[in-house]
């Protein structure tokens, strides 16, 4: 608790573009969340160099992951959006529950095994505590929430873990936290694949609807979305490509499954997938646009990152200092 408020935490590496699954998934659902609870979203630089980065484009891309968390309507007044980078407790504190995570718990880790097989040239220590840093960001700032995506829930678990063993043998120091998933869009899948998630790294960009794409290329995106055999347009498990582009429809207007059923009876996919493809237009283009008068007032965001970092430092510090102390760590002389 931060006064009277529960405490929100999440955020996003800064890899690659991001999808419209990263803001139906996530971004979308923490603006809703935003009033009810004390927020910090962090933008995770630490977590991108489990994979290599080039420096320069990596910079900017975690930038701009900064304005648009603020672009889609978080307001970094209210919010303590920062660098993960810019709080040294977080690598700090990492270091420490490495010592009380096992080998085991990080090994049954299914994005360890993915990501492993993808990169299988540069399988490094990083990529597999991952999940202990992870741990780390949350349990800093004593979260009780985290909203993310369903391929998440395991870190999610396993913070959970680690926060109740140290707790068990030190008394009440972490907040355990719950996971949030949002009640539509927690899985959003590819468009030329629709059995695999929605993800930046995909390497066919016709897969994937960025948040920055125009509109023409989100309608042409749409028009060549896989689907499958048949014409109806319905919810059934034999039918992941409709699936998928009907729970797109739901996330980004609102409406029922029965509905959408109801709306396009009779019609073909072809229609369908032109009003999915509107759908997603009219909800990204207000963030296109905010964006781009953020990325023109560089003294904003500038300010708005020196002030957040002494706030999310203030909080992760005291909770680091906490941990050091109970772990028998000589205090410092002051
Ligand atoms: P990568 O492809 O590099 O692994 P990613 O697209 O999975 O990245 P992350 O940075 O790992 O993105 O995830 C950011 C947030 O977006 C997480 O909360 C995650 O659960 C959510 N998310 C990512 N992809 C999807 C998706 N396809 N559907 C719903 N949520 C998603
Ligand atoms: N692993 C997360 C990003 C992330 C995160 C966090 C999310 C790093 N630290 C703490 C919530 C809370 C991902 O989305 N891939």
């Amino acid at each position: 608790m931060i006064g009277d408020k529960k405490v929100l935490y999440s955020g996003m590496q800064a890899t690659g573009n991001l999808t419209l699954g990263n803001y139906l998934g996530a971004l979308k659902n923490w603006v809703t969340l935003n009033e009810e609870y004390e927020c910090f979203y962090g933008v995770m630089d630490l977590h991108s160099l489990t994979v290599r980065q080039n420096a320069a484009e990596f910079r900017k891309r975690a930038r701009s992951l900064y304005t648009l968390y603020v672009a889609a309507g978080l307001n970094p007044e209210t919010n303590c959006i920062y660098f993960q980078s810019h709080v040294s407790a977080h690598a700090e504190l990492a270091w420490l529950l490495n010592c009380f995570t096992y080998m085991g718990e990080l090994n049954r880790m299914t994005q360890f095994k993915d990501k492993s097989a993808k990169h299988a040239d540069n399988i490094n220590a990083g990529l597999f505590t991952y999940p202990v840093l992870m741990a780390a960001d949350i349990l800093l700032y004593q979260a009780d929430v985290v909203p993310v995506g369903v391929d998440q829930m395991q870190h999610l678990e396993i913070t959970r873990d680690i926060a109740e063993r140290f707790n068990h043998i030190y008394g009440d120091v972490f907040t355990i936290p719950e996971g949030y998933i949002g009640k539509s869009g927690a899985k959003i899948m590819s468009l030329q694949e629709p059995t695999k998630k929605m993800s930046k790294s995909d390497e066919n960009a016709n897969a994937s609807i960025y948040l920055l794409d125009d509109t023409d290329t989100i309608i042409r995106k749409f028009k060549r979305a896989v689907t499958d055999s048949g014409s109806e347009i319905r919810y059934a498990e034999d039918k992941p490509g409709i699936c998928n582009l009907m729970d797109i429809y739901t996330a980004t207007t609102g409406k029922t499954k029965e509905e959408i059923e109801k709306e396009f009876d009779g019609k073909g996919y072809g229609e369908f997938k032109m009003a999915v493809g509107e759908a997603v237009v009219s909800v990204l283009k207000p963030l296109q646009d905010r964006m781009a008068e953020l990325e023109k007032d560089k003294s904003y965001i500038d300010r708005m990152i020196k002030e957040n970092d002494e706030k999310a430092q203030y909080f992760a510090n005291k909770t680091l200092r906490k941990v050091q102390k109970k772990l028998g760590l000589t205090e410092r002389i002051r």
